[in-house]
């Protein structure tokens, strides 16, 4: 504190012009149009009062300074004593506090200080927590030191603190100053540079706040930010199909856990095979943090996937397979496609029968194929002693026929008729 650490160097020291020859006074008579002349005028009579002013230092000082605690949401400030000149050694401070979602902007009517290097003497301190905002003192701008003019200050937050001070003498009778403040909205919605909290898909401002909604088709998550869709029940039934991540080939959604099941009849075995575009968020270094594919392949997880390399086919020799799609709250990914085949056990080469045929006429035979048999004209299927025009036969899940092949035997018919010519022919 300048006033503090001048107090303490006794009362010979206390002329301002001894206090700091280096840089405060002695800079000042370099200035031009400076009012050094006259100050120095003034330091004769500054001098008899030096003792007094320090025996009177401290109380005096403890006395003048203080706080001010300010929660409205509009307010004026003034110099004490204001429109009167402010006494020396003093100190004021207004710590003003308005609602989240506002910032608080300050701007002067009346400013007239003792100018000095830097603000060194009397000036006005703007400052949050942990920033100086503005720095004035003086009754006209100069290359070191600034009055507010027509300047308004913003608080980047709820808070701004301002702090009046005053030095022990002044060289002539100066007003102080006349200060508003309101609290103003923010717009959340043009000034978020920060995406963590930026809203995903549409941001709507109002005073004191602001609030996020999503496209249509999309559900706002929890964190009242991001858009997220609903993709946790998809399943899949058929033999072959396609999958992808939602919006695909766009920007998959954030904030979002999809699940994916291909469920098929025990004896069939699914393969997997990602086409080209693969594209999930990744890291350097850390394998997956933010999104991720995982693969539940029996007790197996295969996974986390992510980055822009497709992971390589996935021959998962079985008939349930689970997808977990998961997706942090940033990022702009394309996503991923992937198809699937089941298959499954293949089945012996079937040989037709004598006086027979088969149908379909396959080159292999595989789980769930279905094959018929039929006899030539003049013949029946015959299968344990049973006549029948055709028998149905298929391949197991264990890659076996469900029955041996049946004969094919000449028609009891067909053995008479044929008797008759022949009897006819002697
Ligand atoms: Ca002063
Ligand atoms: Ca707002
Ligand atoms: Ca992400």
């Amino acid at each position: 504190m300048p006033a503090n650490s001048r107090d303490t160097q006794g009362p010979q020291n206390k002329d301002k012009a001894s206090l700091t020859p280096h840089r405060g006074r002695a800079h000042r008579q370099l200035r031009p149009g400076d009012q050094s002349q006259a100050a120095r005028s003034t330091q004769g009579r500054k001098m008899r009062w030096l003792p007094l002013y320090h025996a009177l230092c401290f109380s005096l000082l403890k006395a003048l300074a203080h706080t001010v605690e300010l929660n409205n949401m509009f307010g004026q400030i003034q110099s004490p004593g204001y429109p009167d000149s402010y006494p020396s050694d003093s100190k004021v401070t207004w710590n003003i506090t308005v609602p989240e979602g506002f910032r608080i902007k300050l701007y002067f009517m009346h400013f007239n200080l003792e100018s000095s290097y830097l603000c060194e003497y009397d000036y006005v301190k703007v400052e949050t927590e942990d920033q100086l905002l503005a720095l004035f003192c003086g009754s006209e701008n100069t290359d070191t030191e600034h009055t507010p003019g027509q300047e308004v200050v913003l608080s980047p937050g709820s808070f701004m603190s301002v702090t009046f001070q005053s030095d022990f003498s002044d060289e002539e009778r100066f007003t102080g100053f006349d200060a508003h403040y309101m609290a103003v909205d923010v717009d959340e919605c043009t000034e978020r540079e920060d995406e963590e909290l930026s809203c995903d898909h549409y941001c709507h401002n109002y005073i004191g706040g602001y609030y996020c909604s999503c496209r249509f088709g999309y559900i706002l998550h929890t964190d009242n930010r991001t858009c997220r869709v609903e993709c946790s029940d998809n399943l899949f039934t058929q033999r072959t199909g396609m999958i992808t991540s939602p919006d695909f080939p766009n920007p998959y959604p954030k904030s979002s856990e999809c699940f994916y099941v291909i469920r098929l009849e025990e004896g069939f075995m699914i393969s997997l095979q990602f086409e080209d575009i693969f594209d999930i968020e990744d890291h350097p270094e850390v394998p997956c943090p933010y999104d991720y594919i995982k693969i539940k392949v029996g007790p197996k997880v295969l996974g986390p996937f992510c980055g822009e390399k497709a992971p390589e086919p996935i021959d998962t020799q079985t008939h349930n397979v689970l997808i977990l799609f998961r997706s942090d709250n940033s990022g702009e990914n394309r996503g991923w496609k992937l198809s699937y085949r089941a298959t499954g056990k293949e089945c012996p080469v079937l040989q037709p029968p004598v006086h027979g045929k088969i149908e379909p006429l396959q080159a292999k035979y595989f789980f769930k194929d279905q094959v018929l048999i039929s006899c030539d004209t003049g013949y029946k299927v015959l299968k344990d002693n049973v006549e029948m025009d055709t028998f149905q036969m298929e391949c197991l899940k264990d890659g076996t026929w469900s029955h041996r092949i049946p004969t094919c035997k000449k028609t009891e018919m067909d053995v008479e008729s044929e008797l008759e010519s022949e009897q006819v022919a002697e």
